[in-house]
């Protein structure tokens, strides 16, 4: 006789269930913040959102169903607040929260405490996020998958013995990083070994500050290399795809001015076999979601793998202008369960974007912040031309953020009609009130090196002082001063009635009953 027994199979480590998404909290604000809201309007989700008290009369939270305040304009008071911003998606009903890029995006505590609280984090999983985080550990996983990484120590160097060990055996000079870090922090370049001690010093101190972590180890210096990193996209039955490469080699300090895809520097087998690396990393990973793959690209061609980025970043609209992918969206619709928006084959590159981030920085005098009130704004458009930014007239670009204006995005058929119709859309803009980087970008879409594409991550500190020349100190603008007075005077008169509160925004019968009436998310057909 046998008896049947029910078949019990052995669950799986971490079953990735997902559950429909009908309401998404934006744990964010600014451009990023309308970004997504645009997304979930688009899918019909109902978008809530909690905002500083800096940030209570911002058009993100004009336009979102509902606007919970989570205290003073400090980030940490408010915007890194992981227990008031769980407490406004549980107040509001969300069933997902989107965290934007910066702020909490990239923290794995984060990514936990809203699983914990039944709630969907639209990005990858705590643990996956985590593992990318240490900057160690993502470069054994890389190794271990077979990916180029750049020569290096693969454990945290305890002492100074190991890194002066690893830097006679790979030669100066080499770069000190921190095993916690990313963007930079805690990083020193070191020429000569009399230099080591004191670099490693600072390193520690500068990565313990930033990171709550000394962790620091050792890389062999690329030098004129180019930052090139591949965009993917993984769901959670297992497919993932990458969509090409975006080239951020025009920056300076950490801070990236100018995106671009393609890069010059890649033909279509190279895209194919960085893409492949890119994906190789994130399998190896279980990581889904957006990321982005980061590699330094040689003078020979070779990538090699920097590190992930477990986040949307500022730069993503020059992927979806060539590729045509709404990758905010997808990133809602992954995390929903549904499916990738399209098979690697339809991803091939359709001619060429750019996106020049427009900062309240002023280049003529070293990039020094310049906040204040935008008294004057016109934003350009037309043929291929995409501006990303949540500023009006009268509104304030404050210290307390960061300095992004707005994103100016330009597509073309060839990178030569891409800079023609962002030369004449950076022309269009006015930024009155305030200085803004729209100067250094007016001459870097003029330059010959910049128009030959002969740039690398040096590229702006070369050529600092000559773009600082032809950028030249502002002088008094009269059409910008006339703008400005104009748009001031009617935004006296009809700006600004009281802000929405929680639950009470204009939208919100339209958002309930948009609500009500939404479809559940479906896995869109491949
Ligand atoms: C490097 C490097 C050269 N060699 N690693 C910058 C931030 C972090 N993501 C890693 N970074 C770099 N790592 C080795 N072994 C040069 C940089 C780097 C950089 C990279 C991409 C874009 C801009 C950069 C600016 C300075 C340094």
């Amino acid at each position: 006789m046998t008896k049947t027994r029910p078949v019990t199979r052995k669950a799986k480590a971490r079953p990735r269930v997902a559950r429909p998404i009908r309401r998404v909290l934006i744990a964010n604000r600014g451009e990023i913040a309308l970004r997504v809201m645009r997304a979930c309007r688009e899918l019909g989700v109902s978008p809530v959102i909690v905002h500083s008290e800096a940030d209570r009369d911002t058009l993100p939270v004009r336009l979102a169903d509902a606007a919970y305040p989570i205290g003073p304009a400090p980030a940490a008071a408010s915007y890194l607040r992981i227990d008031a911003i769980l407490d406004a998606a549980r107040q509001a009903g969300a069933d997902a929260i989107h965290p934007g890029y910066g702020f909490l995006a990239e923290n794995s505590d984060f990514a936990q405490a809203c699983a914990d609280a039944g709630i969907t984090f639209i990005g990858p999983s705590a643990r996956a996020m985590r593992m990318m985080g240490d900057k160690v550990e993502a470069r054994r996983l890389a190794t271990e998958a077979g990916v180029p990484v750049i020569p290096g120590l693969t454990t945290r160097a305890a002492d100074v013995d190991t890194l002066r060990t690893f830097a006679r055996k790979a030669g100066y000079p080499i770069l000190l990083k921190a095993a916690a870090g990313g963007g930079g922090k805690g990083m020193r370049v070191v020429r000569r070994e009399e230099e080591l001690e004191s670099a490693v010093r600072g390193a520690r101190s500068e990565a313990r500050a930033s990171f709550g972590d000394d962790g620091v180890y050792a890389e062999k210096l690329l030098e004129s290399v180019r930052h090139v990193e591949i965009q993917i996209l993984a769901d959670l039955h297992g497919d993932a795809v990458h969509l090409n490469e975006r080239e951020c080699s025009v920056q300076r300090r950490h801070q990236k001015l100018i995106e671009e895809s393609p890069s010059v520097a890649i033909d279509a087998a190279s895209r194919d076999r960085i893409g492949g690396l890119a994906l190789r990393v994130i399998r190896a990973g279980g990581y889904h979601n957006a990321g982005t793959v980061e590699f330094l690209l040689d003078g020979e061609g070779r990538a090699w793998f920097m590190e992930v980025n477990a986040r949307i970043q500022v730069e993503h609209p020059v992927t979806e202008m060539v590729t045509g992918v709404d990758l905010v969206r997808a990133q809602i619709e992954i995390a929903a369960g549904g499916r990738l928006p399209a098979r690697q084959d339809d991803l091939q590159p359709r001619g060429w974007a750019m996106e020049c981030r427009i900062l309240a920085e002023d280049p003529a005098h070293n990039f020094r912040p310049s906040p204040g009130r935008i008294a004057a704004l016109r934003l350009p458009s037309g043929p291929g031309i995409r501006v990303d930014t949540a500023l009006r007239p009268g509104d304030e670009v404050s210290l307390h953020y960061d300095a992004l204006v707005a994103k100016v995005i330009a597509w073309g058929r060839d990178r030569h009609e891409c800079v023609a119709r962002m030369r004449r859309a950076i022309d269009e803009m006015v930024v009155a009130g305030i200085r803004t980087t729209l100067p250094f970008h007016r001459v870097v879409l003029r330059d010959p090196e910049f128009l030959a594409g002969k740039i690398d991550i040096a590229w702006v500190d070369r050529n600092a002082v000559a773009l600082g020349v032809a950028i030249g100190a502002p002088g008094p603008d009269e059409e910008t001063a006339l703008i400005a007075a104009a748009i001031v005077a009617a935004e006296d008169r009809d700006r600004r009635t009281a802000a929405p509160r929680a639950g009470i925004s204009p939208w919100a019968f339209h958002g309930r009953r948009a609500l009500m009436e939404t479809r559940q998310l479906r896995p869109p057909r491949n």
